[in-house]
């Protein structure tokens, strides 16, 4: 339910921000139809990287040309086909995919209310290094690892960590009361999405009660922290820049 008297959540400030729900207002980009498209993190406000939900009637589709973004995509809940480049899957809730530049995408016949995330950024080439190869896959399959030893912080790493991949996409879940170990304040920036479940986040020196639905933008040296409340375990799903030097 919409919140009452102009109050929202939301919060757009130069180093990081915070869209719920509530706040979204659909865009038309070339290629999609049958959907309603929210660009929630974009160059506009400050990023390096765009964070889009789609959200599918039936008929819908997507259907992006090789250029010089890459795109992961994944599908929050519904189904839909997707192929990238010559390889082709339906992806149920928890699916992904990931799109190299250079390649195009597309996705066909989703069920009614399918909804999916994409970041797309600009790649960094690395001389030396071949380009990545496209990726369908699902979550499930996925081993998660305690972060930095912690039972309560489970990571699953969705793309391979290899010198080629300038972009990782992971999933992070907390048990209630479980938390980000320390403050971190690195050179990174995220894009991220809360999948299920309630917590706290700290963005720089304020704390946000947040929850399933709200999108975060977090810039580069942005101090952030976590902490999962409430009953059932908290999840999301986030973007970050890697394996490029910083000059
Ligand atoms: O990968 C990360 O930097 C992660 N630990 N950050 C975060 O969850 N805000
Ligand atoms: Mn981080």
């Amino acid at each position: 339910m919409p919140e009452l008297f102009g109050h929202t959540r939301a919060r757009v400030g130069a180093r990081h921000a915070l869209i719920t729900p509530d706040n979204h207002v659909g865009s038309s980009i070339p290629g999609v139809t049958g959907a309603t498209a929210v660009v929630l993190v974009s160059p506009a406000m400050g990023a390096h990287v765009a964070q889009t939900l789609l959200t599918f009637a039936t008929g819908g589709a997507a259907r992006f040309e090789a250029g010089e973004a890459q795109t992961f995509g994944y599908v929050m809940d519904g189904g839909a086909t997707v192929a990238v480049g010559p390889r082709s899957r339906r992806l149920k809730a928890g699916g992904f995919f990931y799109c190299p530049a250079g390649a195009g995408w597309s996705l066909r016949a989703p069920k009614k209310g399918t909804r999916v995330t994409l970041f797309q950024k600009k790649y960094a080439p690395l001389p030396g290094v071949k380009a990545p190869r496209p990726i369908l896959g699902d979550q499930s399959r996925v081993k998660g690892v305690p972060f930095l030893g912690d039972p309560a912080a489970n990571l699953q790493v969705l793309l391979p960590d290899e010198p080629a991949f300038d972009m990782a996409v992971n999933i992070f879940a907390y048990r209630p009361g479980g938390h980000l170990p320390f403050v971190e304040v690195h050179i990174m920036e995220h894009g991220l999405v809360v999948l299920s479940g309630e917590g706290v986040y700290r963005l720089e020196d304020s704390w946000y009660p947040v929850r399933a639905g709200d999108a975060i933008w977090m810039a580069p040296y942005c101090a952030q922290w976590f902490v999962a409340m409430g009953k059932v375990p908290a999840r999301y799903l986030y973007y970050k820049d890697v394996n490029r030097p910083a000059l």
